[in-house]
């Protein structure tokens, strides 16, 4: 009788003890940084739930395939969904985005994106939400329902050595505004674009490009009544 009553309590304080570890406040720490990954099964691949925030710093991807959980939004032409990345005087690099949603915004400083590709972009690919100084270089981005590239603020913007195909639209600088963007295109090869290369309302902004192919007619590249276009 009195040895099941020790093993009794024994048992008990095992599972105490099960209980006290999983709860205990010192693992949550560690708990909560997974909260934002659901699969680095191959650290390769790596799925989020919430934007990644780049604030002063480079995030480089080393070639993995970044998805936007679904949860997150489905990249319809949908306005207001979340991007993948928001960055912040910082630098994106060396990634693939599937589920991309709305792609990459730039908030601002000195930003870059460098070698990323996005085989089927979302709402749009790339946005200048706040005034910057801004490049976005050697990416690989397909299948844009409307537009590749926005911009929304003030901005200099270089896209440099771009591939891709089937937009509707490379660059637009948000309708009905008339703040300035210098924009730089070197070198794209664009493939089919439905509608124009670049258009903005602004008669103040100015596009710079070289190095363009694309199977749209030459006198359907640019808006006709705003920027100034210059090939350089
Ligand atoms: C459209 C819309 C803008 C903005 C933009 C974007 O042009 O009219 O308000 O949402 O898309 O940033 O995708
Ligand atoms: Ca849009
Ligand atoms: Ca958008």
């Amino acid at each position: 009788m009195k040895k099941r009553s020790i093993l009794l309590l024994s048992a008990l304080i095992i599972v105490l003890l099960i209980i006290w570890f999983n709860c205990n406040p010192l693992n949550q720490a560690e708990n909560e940084s997974s909260l934002n990954v659901l699969d680095e099964s191959t650290s390769t691949r790596l799925t989020i739930m919430c934007t990644i925030e780049v604030n002063g710093s480079t995030w480089d991807g080393g070639g993995m395939t970044v998805t936007c959980d679904t949860s997150m939004g489905d990249g319809s032409q949908a306005e207001g969904q979340p991007p993948t990345f928001a960055i912040t005087n910082g630098t994106v690099r060396n990634c693939t985005i599937t589920n991309p949603i709305d792609g990459l915004h730039f908030y601002g400083g000195n930003s870059a994106i460098s070698n990323v590709t996005i085989p089927d972009v979302g709402e749009d690919a790339t946005t200048v939400k706040r005034a910057g100084t801004y490049l976005v270089e050697n990416c690989v981005m397909y299948s844009a329902a409307d537009k590749m590239n926005q911009i929304n603020d003030l901005c200099t913007i270089t896209y440099r050595n771009f591939k891709g195909s089937d937009m509707g639209k490379y660059v637009r600088q948000n309708g009905g505004t008339s703040w300035k963007c210098v924009i730089y295109i070197d070198g794209a090869d664009l493939g089919v674009v439905r509608d124009k290369i670049a258009e903005s309302d602004a008669s103040v902004s100015i596009i710079y490009w070289r190095n363009i192919t694309t199977t749209l007619e030459t006198s359907d590249w640019w808006d006709g009544n705003a920027a100034t276009v210059i090939a350089y």
